[in-house]
């Protein structure tokens, strides 16, 4: 079995992180989300609206995941794919480049971002602070 995994906040769920869910699950056969903590998010300078227990619910809806797991900091991703025996890596290509470390345990796979769509677009758009 080959396994992926993938890292996120996921807030404000859109056709952006579907689209990237869609296509993390196509480079194997299961599919591990690792969703942010509050806490996590605190320390990026990021509040979602959703807490992290209504992100990973919805997460955990999603035909493409087997199997939800918090991100609490930014060095548990060595220690998530040894334990989740894990065979890819995938991210949005916002993020090229700063995860090739893993490519020492995992392959390393950056997609293409769906164009205009996130979160923070959803907010202003709306014009929530
Ligand atoms: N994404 C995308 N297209 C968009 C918006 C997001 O492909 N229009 C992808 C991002 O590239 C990322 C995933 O969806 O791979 C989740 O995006 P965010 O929820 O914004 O996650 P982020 O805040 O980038 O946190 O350790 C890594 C971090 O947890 C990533």
């Amino acid at each position: 079995m080959r396994k992926v995994i993938t890292y996120g906040t996921f807030d404000l769920f859109h056709v952006g992180h579907l689209n990237i869910l869609k296509r993390a699950k196509a480079q194997g056969d299961y599919l591990v989300v690792a969703v942010s903590s509050d806490a996590f998010n605190a320390g990026k300078g990021k509040k979602a609206y959703y807490s992290q227990e209504d992100r990973m619910e919805i997460l955990k809806a999603i035909k493409y995941v087997d199997e939800v797991i918090l991100e609490e900091s930014w060095d548990q991703k060595i220690r998530d794919v040894k334990e989740h025996d894990i065979d890819v890596f995938v991210m949005g290509d916002d993020w090229k480049g700063k995860f090739d470390f893993l490519k020492d345990y995992c392959e390393v796979v950056y997609l293409p971002r769906t164009e205009g769509i996130s979160s923070t677009k959803i907010k202003q758009d709306l014009s929530i602070k």
